[in-house]
């Protein structure tokens, strides 16, 4: 007779407990910097061991809360230590977790609050205050934790003090029996292109997490790596938390937004082996003028990564250049959980281009229309692109560890992203004679004209090149002999003036590098570019606002102006 036993994965488990029960536990995984810390100093600092035993606390505190497992943990705040240890302590209790963006304001959070039937907050006093106080009769949580108050006299009615409730007496918990399908943690994705879903991933997601950071990244235990992204964005949960502490590496978290001269001293005084950025924080030190990181000592960092947009050939260029480092690009979605197309260490790299599938993931392009269908041959089954200059839609042999398990309340759009066994990712991509993938761009973001198919940041990468362009957003907008005409939205270098005759330097910029067809027919400046917190350009947004359409989903949006209007216009 056999049986079966149900084989046990926990996140938490594999990220915390292992290096524990292997005898690391006195390694450090975490040293977290504040706002007010130096670049070079040791900040606060997690061994293996204490996240083991904070996160017992956390789970016990669910636990005592009557919050069950499979139920939903929202974190609300900065990338401040309570934050880690309410993810990890969330899983760890096998109830699901979801990281929003402290930016987010009152609208998107109550949205995505009721849209995944939050039971549990977990915020701060100041985010309380500012942005849950006034929803909170349209959520439906039923605890909020404010992890920066300890005293449950300072907590204001209706919310929980963190050090009342978390109570770690420096024991560690075994963790329970987690069946791998177990759901784990939820995304919702950037929005760029429509109204947020929910993406829900299980335990078993590790397994790619795990053999992504040690193949992609070559990360070993006690190298010392840095990811910059914020855990409401799906790099920063799997890649700023996941990835890296399943392999023993020691992070560095930084609560301070971005700045360029802070961020070169991170890596030298943090002696940070691998990087992971993305081109948006790229394109800004690159803005920032190399001048920042001169004398500053860049030599240890051995490795640096990017994804969430197209690095281009120009960025990467630029890294090695003037930084000694050479940017390698990885390719994937909220959706995927986990990196599918990449660069890894050690391999040449070819600007511009996104890399080959990882291993265990197989990947081709399928035969699309200009409008994002698929085309199927006679008997009804998709068709793959075999020719090196052809588009096709970038798809992924379903079933993998990480692949999202559903789009929380919305069956039928989770079921339109599969064809024959294949995911859809709805990106257009080519892929030449050696097997590399070259994006193109969101299926709902290239441009028809004249009979070219565009994808905007072919075009941008090239506006980007100006000297006084820091950052630009092309779309098509519709026209009766063409389909749809090239319009680009650019940003100037502070302090340049937007006067006719630069305008037409950049015009003719883009026309000598791009060709007539290919180059805008109207270029205009904005003081800043819509884009999501994750610094994608929503180019829906760019359009929409110049047709006079619906803008969608705005949630996502930097800061409260995301752009203005035009100062300056030229047209060819
Ligand atoms: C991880 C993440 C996914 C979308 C994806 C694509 C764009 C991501 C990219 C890239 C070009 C790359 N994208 N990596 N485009 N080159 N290396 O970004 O997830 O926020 O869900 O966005 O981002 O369009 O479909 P998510």
């Amino acid at each position: 007779m056999s049986h079966l036993e149900v084989n046990s994965v926990n996140i938490a488990h594999e990220t915390i407990d292992r290096h524990v029960d292997a005898g690391h536990g006195s390694d450090l995984a975490i040293r977290f910097l504040s706002k007010n810390d130096t670049p070079d100093s040791p900040g606060e600092q997690y061994t293996y061991e204490r996240l083991a035993s904070e996160t017992s606390a956390f789970a016990r505190a669910l636990t005592t809360l009557g919050v069950a497992p499979g139920e939903r943990v929202f974190l609300l705040a900065g990338r401040v230590p309570r934050l880690y240890v309410a993810a990890l302590g969330t899983v760890r209790a096998r109830c699901v977790v979801c990281p929003l963006f402290s930016a987010f304001g009152p609208e998107p959070i109550a949205q995505r609050m009721a849209l995944g039937d939050a039971a549990v907050l977990v915020t701060t006093s100041s985010l309380y205050r500012r942005k849950v106080a006034a929803i909170r009769d349209r959520v439906p949580v039923r605890h909020v934790i404010l992890l920066d108050v300890d005293d449950p006299a300072a907590a204001p009615e209706g919310t929980l003090a963190w050090g009342d409730l978390i109570v770690d007496d420096g024991s560690i918990d075994p963790i329970p029996t987690t069946d791998p399908e177990t759901p784990a943690i939820l995304h919702f994705t950037s929005g760029t292109t429509g109204a947020p879903k929910g993406a829900l991933h299980a335990h078993a997601a590790i397994a790619m997490h795990r053999a992504t950071t040690q193949d992609v990244f070559a990360l070993r235990r006690g190298d010392v790596y840095w990811c910059t992204a914020d855990p409401g964005w799906v790099t920063g949960t799997s890649y700023g938390i996941v990835g890296p502490l399943s392999v023993g590496a020691t992070l560095v978290v930084d609560e301070a937004e971005f700045d360029a001269d802070r961020w070169y001293r991170i890596l030298a005084g943090q002696h940070v082996d691998v990087w992971y950025t993305a081109p948006t924080a790229i394109r800004m030190l690159m803005h920032a003028g190399a001048a920042v990181a001169a004398g500053i000592d860049l030599s240890r960092v051995q490795r640096a990564f990017s994804v969430g947009e197209p690095l281009s050939a120009e960025a990467v260029r630029w890294g090695v250049e003037h930084l000694g480092v050479t940017f390698r690009d990885t390719w994937w979605q909220t959706e995927t959980g986990a990196i599918m197309i990449a660069n890894p260490a050690g391999e040449h790299v070819e600007p511009g281009s996104m890399g080959r599938p990882v291993c265990g993931i197989e990947a081709t392009l399928l035969l699309a229309d200009s409008e994002g269908e698929l085309i199927r041959d006679p008997s009804g089954q998709v068709i793959e692109v075999t020719d090196p200059e052809q588009i096709g839609m970038i798809a992924l042999r379903a079933g993998w560890p990480s692949m999202f398990r559903e789009y929380l309340h919305n069956d039928a759009r989770y079921r339109r992203c599969f064809a024959d066994g294949w995911y859809l990712a709805g990106d257009l991509a080519r892929r030449d004679a050696n097997g590399r993938f070259w994006f193109v761009g969101r299926a709902d973001d290239v441009i028809k004209t004249a009979g070219h198919l565009i994808g905007p940041f072919e075009v941008e990468s090239v506006l980007n090149e100006h000297p006084d362009v820091t950052g630009s957003g092309v779309y098509g907008v519709p026209d009766p002999v063409a389909g749809e005409l090239i319009h680009a939205r650019i940003v100037l270098r502070r302090g340049v003036e937007p006067t006719e005759a630069l305008l037409t330097d950049v015009m003719a910029h883009a026309r000598r590098r791009l060709g007539a067809a290919v180059s805008p027919r109207e270029i205009a400046v904005v003081d800043r570019l819509p884009i999501t917190r994750s610094g994608k350009v929503m180019r829906r947004v760019l359009r929409a606002r110049e047709l006079g359409l619906p803008e969608g989903d705005l949630s996502t949006l930097e800061g409260p102006e995301p752009f203005t209007h035009t100062t300056k216009e030229v047209t060819a």
